[in-house]
């Protein structure tokens, strides 16, 4: 049997890629692994039941016979470590993919969703206006060391890797924030990756649940 991931049933982007289950997606799509995915609301996450496989009660959840995993970078790393395709084989460089998986998840990621809570949830704040400036300096400063280190590279390190997927993922949280495309280089990265046929079917397949909701399908 095919693994499953949880995914939204009522995705707030209405399927736009923003949800955690599009890096899990993407991952089986690059590495060519069929997957199923369980839809859940926002209802049966607090269940009991959910939080047996998910204990924050989010998505993603992964379940393959008895072996169930949460966390995306969990979850990405068990695909790319089981199939051919995210990561080297040299034992370096894949310990270096993992590296840039970690950098995406522990060191960009933060400021960055930071960010988005200033934006969605604190906006109405009377301190709001004095803090925005510096949670963008925050993430101007991560982007301006990846944009250092990533120059006129095509990929972090030699080959596409499960490190650029996760960065790549991490960055487009920023979408509608006005600040990737302040970076040439790291806008062209995104961009690269999003042309990825892999990263277009896991788009189409996330968007497809919105779409089948809206025709009632
Ligand atoms: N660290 C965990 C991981 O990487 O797996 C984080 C998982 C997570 O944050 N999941 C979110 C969730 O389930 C969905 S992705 N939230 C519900 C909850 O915590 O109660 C975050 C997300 C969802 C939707 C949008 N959007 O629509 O714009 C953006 C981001």
């Amino acid at each position: 049997m095919a693994p499953t991931i949880t995914a939204f049933a009522d995705s707030p982007d209405e399927g736009q890629g923003l949800a955690r289950d599009m890096r899990v997606r993407w991952a089986f799509e690059e590495v060519g692994q069929p997957y199923d995915v369980r839809l859940v609301s926002f209802a049966e996450m607090r269940e009991p039941a959910y939080r047996a496989l998910q204990p924050f009660g989010q998505i993603p959840a992964y379940q393959d016979g008895d072996l169930i995993l949460f966390e995306t970078g969990s979850i990405v790393l068990h695909i790319a470590q089981h199939h051919p395709g995210l990561l080297p084989d040299d034992a370096d460089a894949r310990a270096r993919a993992i590296t840039w998986m970690f950098a995406a998840l522990n060191t960009v990621e933060p400021p960055i969703v930071d960010l988005e809570i200033a934006m969605l949830v604190e906006r109405g704040e009377a301190w709001n206006a004095a803090r925005l400036p510096l949670v963008r300096d925050r993430v101007r400063a991560r982007l301006d060391a990846l944009a250092a280190r990533l120059g006129d590279a095509e990929w972090l390190d030699g080959a596409f890797s499960a490190g650029d997927l996760m960065m790549v993922e991490v960055l487009l949280r920023l979408s509608g924030e006005r600040i990737l495309e302040t970076y040439p280089n790291l806008w062209a990265y995104v961009a690269r990756a999003q042309e990825r046929p892999a990263f277009k079917r896991a788009f189409a397949a996330q968007l497809a649940v919105f779409q089948n909701r809206a025709s009632g399908g």
